[in-house]
């Protein structure tokens, strides 16, 4: 009988096999249009820009060291663990439409690769330094291509990440005309072309939900509705609205089992998008305080205090958590998960926790629905009503 490896339709279902990522080789994101990095301390970046080139090796060791504590973790719990391909992220990228000093790291296979079901999709991507960062996936995806005949493999359209793509100025908005403006959901990439990233996908079964970011805007959505609506998936914009810096939607809306989402309570669900969920007896527990407050972040780490809530689920019953977030433990303990604390903030810097880190590739279950009461328009059925009109 031929092996089924690629099946995974949700986030928390048992887990089989993952892909850890690894710090090796990784480099400072630059500056450009679609990321501005900068120094934590405010003080100090009056004075030190923020730095460029290879990261230390004594931190990317720190780092390499907690991925392989999670690594060891999964694999006494029996997952299959795989790891990205050596690459090389000091290569400047130069294409027809852009140029970028350096690329990034393989720590957040999450942010470039997802498992829908038994298809594999690499996303488009939304910042330059990221535009290749598929390639340290590519030599697995061909390995589980080749291994299992159910699995599909497709790469969206990549954009051309050209000066136009981007509104630039969005760096230079005050928080208060971002506050002002929040439920426009305009940030730093424009609407003309199909951009996202993986990690602002969330998928619960038959549904994936998916957010409007710095990193996905509609047109990347629409894209994912047309091409997932045929395989029986049901796909639905979610917004944040109070979180005016979006990017990736695992600090922000957690599923953690059938009927449970762990909520940022800084960062609200836009008022009317909660009822598909309470109308399907899904409860909402909000995640207590983080143990940081964003400026105690580490020094270089772009991402905000709410890595405490990028946990990873290897069972609807079982999650793995950062060591430091006490509160978070008890809480999940108090709902009845068994929590696994690990040490994991040295990853921080390297653009995320636990979720970012890993790419599911098989969890035992099958496509469910989870939303028995929900009335789906497919996207495609108004296309057609539409292109039926024009012939
Ligand atoms: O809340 O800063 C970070 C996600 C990193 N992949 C946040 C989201």
């Amino acid at each position: 009988m031929q092996m089924r490896i690629v099946n995974a339709w949700n986030e928390w279902d048992e887990l089989e096999e993952i892909v850890v990522g690894i710090a090796d080789d990784a480099y400072f994101e630059p500056t450009e249009p679609g990321s501005c990095p900068a120094l934590r301390d405010k003080h100090a970046a009056k004075i030190f820009p923020f730095p460029k080139g290879p990261k230390k090796q004594e931190v990317t060791e720190k780092a390499n060291e907690e991925l392989n504590g999670l690594v060891a973790l999964l694999e006494s719990h029996g997952v299959t663990v795989r790891r990205p391909e050596k690459h090389n992220f000091g290569t400047p990228v130069k294409t027809p439409l852009f140029e970028v000093e350096n690329q990034y790291c393989a720590v957040c296979p999450r942010d470039v690769m997802i498992t829908f079901g038994n298809e594999i999709l690499e996303a488009t991507m939304s910042r330059r330094a990221r535009f290749f960062e598929y390639l340290p996936y590519r030599k697995l995806v061909y390995e589980y291509w080749n291994q299992d005949p159910y699995m599909i493999w497709n790469a969206a359209p990549k954009p051309t990440m050209h000066d136009l793509m981007y509104r630039e100025e969005f760096w230079e908005w005050s928080l208060e005309k971002r506050f002002e403006r929040m439920h426009d959901f305009e940030f730093c990439i424009t609407q003309d072309e199909v951009i996202f990233d993986a990690a602002d996908c969330s998928r619960f079964g038959h549904d994936i939900f998916v957010q409007e970011s710095m990193t996905t805007n509609r047109a990347g959505i629409r894209w994912l509705k047309r091409h997932l609506e045929p395989r029986g998936f049901r796909v639905h914009d979610v917004h944040f609205p109070l979180d005016l810096f979006p990017s990736h939607i695992d600090c922000t809306f957690v599923p953690l089992a059938p009927g449970v989402v762990l909520t940022n309570p800084e960062r609200p669900i836009k008022a009317g998008e909660e009822k598909l969920f309470i109308d399907n007896d899904w409860q909402f527990i909000e995640a207590p305080h983080p143990t940081s407050t964003d400026d105690e972040m580490p020094m270089f780490c772009q991402s905000s205090k709410w890595l405490a809530m990028n946990v990873l689920s290897i069972s609807p019953k079982k999650v793995i958590c950062e060591e430091q977030e006490h509160s978070l433990h008890e809480l999940l303990d108090k709902h009845g998960f068994d929590v696994y604390p690990i040490p994991f903030r040295n990853v921080f810097e390297f653009g995320g926790s636990l979720h970012c880190a890993t790419w599911d590739i098989r969890r035992r279950g099958t496509c469910k629905d989870y939303f028995p009461k929900l009335n789906y328009t497919p996207l495609a059925a108004t296309t057609n009503s539409v292109s039926r009109f024009i012939m």
